[in-house]
């Protein structure tokens, strides 16, 4: 509709609602420094690569993010429509369940919350299950998914995302363990039902909360 005022778009109502519902808070908060570090966690200064030995090629022109499933409105980008759209900074901790973790990571890209905002999950969407060029998947329930500080990010510490660890975009969910931050990212799947991934049915937690230590199932 042409005359739809910005407060009244399907946009902002379904905004509005998610705020009545409280939805998509992870419970976050600051913690003091000496909380910083979760449990059995040691800090690095340099940045590890972990992943399945391969490092997909793709360049940012034959990049394309499918967004499908159980939303309104599905998006096929190509990178420039992606990086079109609005841009977050966003600094966090990286907690790797291999144990190492890394401070203060600068990220740039697109919040996921702008990201639902656009592709207009359904009432009964409850998982996204994320898909990678190298093969990989990895599961997140949807208000984890939503979390204040996750992204879509092409960029780290102002400079475009390396190869090798995860670009031209990648996942970034700060408040679990990296390996539900999914490099190379090809889509995201809105299902209704749960499906595990490649760690998920190999032995990893389903969750991973790192200051819950759910390293693996059982834990
Ligand atoms: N596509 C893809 N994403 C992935 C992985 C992978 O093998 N393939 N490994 C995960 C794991 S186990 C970790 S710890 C982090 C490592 O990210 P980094 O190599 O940038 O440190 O990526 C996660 N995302
Ligand atoms: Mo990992």
């Amino acid at each position: 509709m042409a005359d739809e005022t910005p407060s009244d778009s399907k946009l902002t109502r379904t905004k509005e609602k998610w705020a009545r519902e409280g939805r998509f808070l992870t419970g976050k908060v600051t913690r003091p420094e000496d909380q910083r570090l979760p449990p059995g966690q040691h800090l690095t200064k340099d940045w590890p690569v972990l992943d399945l030995g391969v490092v997909p090629p793709v360049s940012r022109e034959r990049w394309r993010l499918d967004v499908y499933g159980a939303i309104e409105n599905p998006l096929f980008w190509t990178y420039a429509e992606f990086a079109a759209q609005k841009q977050a900074q966003f600094t966090s901790d990286i907690h790797c369940v291999t144990t190492w973790s890394r401070y203060d990571n600068q990220w740039e890209g697109l919040a996921t919350r702008e990201l639902l905002a656009a592709c207009q999950p359904r009432e009964d969407a409850r998982f996204v299950v994320l898909h990678s060029y190298d093969g990989y998947t990895t599961n997140l329930a949807l208000d984890d998914f939503a979390a204040e500080d996750a992204l879509l990010a092409h960029s780290w510490s102002g400079e475009p995302l390396s190869d090798e660890h995860g670009g031209p975009v990648r996942l970034v969910v700060p408040h679990l363990y990296f390996w539900k931050s999914a490099k190379w990212l090809q889509a995201i799947e809105f299902v209704t039902e749960d499906a595990p991934g490649f760690w998920e049915v190999r032995g990893y937690h389903n969750r991973g909360d790192p200051w819950a230590e759910q390293r693996y199932s059982g834990d």
